[in-house]
């Protein structure tokens, strides 16, 4: 259980013997995928409406891939709000149900999420109803930072790297602020998106932010065609080592399902893009190259998690990804 006032729950820290051997070093699974909403989301998004959405809130309306939505969903739930969560119609049908039974009103608006995110601003502007962004505002990352914090509690050594997936750049920067409160700035953070959801990436390669035309990968919760400001900034400081580095939807997908075969959990794309960074071999990769040290201290993995994920969400994907 979650301490009062406070949404999410102090996930543990487990050490992966497989994905050890793989990665040639100790593997620790941070596992937000047990977290009451399914993602680390509920770390920000708890904070965020704890600061902006009291028991006297109109309600909250929030545009969402699917997580941040299912974890508004349950903090408004608990404050006894209502909550309307806005998806595009990339979404898929199960997170839609999955929103409705946390008591959220669910609209469909748009392509892709930042369509979804012109309305839930409408909604703000007209209705009066407090808005949860997803990704872009410092008291997510604030929140967000917390899940350095716990790590940094039970992990006996500095880690030599912290593997997060990035959509909007949130995670990221709630990482970044974690990692420099304990004292771990220098340790590089590998940040993994798919291609076709690679907005990091793209802003990181260019040297400013970029829009991408569309999302075309499958990992829909990665799918923000826009990195926030300042997930980019740090990517630009010197001090601040980020490797943003891409896998394709197929590689995510055989991660995930590799990950169910060996750890027992399932997960979805979004996350896979993390844990391909260790199955697909991206690890050592980096150390033949000389942008990861070898030998690298413990590996510590931020497991989303993710909601937007059955066996029958699987079978489709496998189908369409031809794995
Ligand atoms: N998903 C957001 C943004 O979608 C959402 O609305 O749910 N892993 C999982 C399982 C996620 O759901 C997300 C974000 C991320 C990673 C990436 O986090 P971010 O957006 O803070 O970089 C469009």
């Amino acid at each position: 259980m979650a301490s009062p006032g406070v949404y999410h729950v102090n996930t543990p820290l487990l050490e992966s013997i497989d994905m050890s051997r793989r990665a040639g070093t100790a593997v620790y699974l941070k596992m937000e995928n047990s977290q009451p909403s399914g993602s680390f989301k509920i770390r920000g998004i708890g904070h965020l409406c704890q600061k902006l959405a009291g028991p006297g809130s109109k309600g909250v309306v929030c545009s969402s891939g699917g997580n941040a939505g299912m974890a508004t969903a349950y903090v408004a739930r608990k404050l006894n709000i209502p909550a309307i969560i806005i998806v595009p119609s990339s979404s898929p049908e199960l997170v839609v149900q999955k929103l409705r039974d946390q008591g959220a009103t669910v609209r469909v608006v748009g392509k892709v999420w930042d369509d979804a995110n012109t309305e839930a601003m409408r909604l703000t502007q007209t209705d009066g109803l407090t808005y949860v962004p997803p990704f872009d505002n410092p008291l997510l990352w604030q929140g967000h930072a917390s899940v350095i914090r716990e790590i940094w509690a039970c992990l006996p050594v500095k880690p030599g790297a912290v593997v997060v997936s990035v959509g909007g750049g949130g995670l990221l920067c709630g990482v970044v602020e974690g990692m420099r409160e304990v004292g771990w700035g220098s340790v590089p953070i590998l940040a993994m998106e798919t291609e076709g959801a690679h907005c990091f990436n793209a802003a990181v390669k260019t040297g400013r932010i970029v829009t991408l035309p569309d999302i075309t990968s499958e990992a829909k919760c990665l799918g923000a065609k826009t990195v926030c400001q300042r997930a980019f900034d740090y990517s630009q400081e010197e001090n601040c080592p980020i490797i943003s580095e891409l896998v394709s939807d197929k590689q995510a997908l055989e991660a995930v399902e590799t990950f169910l075969d060996e750890e027992r959990v399932l997960v979805e794309l979004a996350c896979g893009a993390s844990l391909a960074a260790v199955y697909s071999g991206l690890i050592q990769k980096l150390q033949d190259e000389g942008r990861l040290p070898r030998p690298l201290g413990p590996l510590v993995v931020i497991v989303c998690g993710g909601s937007s994920v059955n066996m029958s969400q699987m079978q489709h994907l496998k189908k369409i990804l031809h794995t």
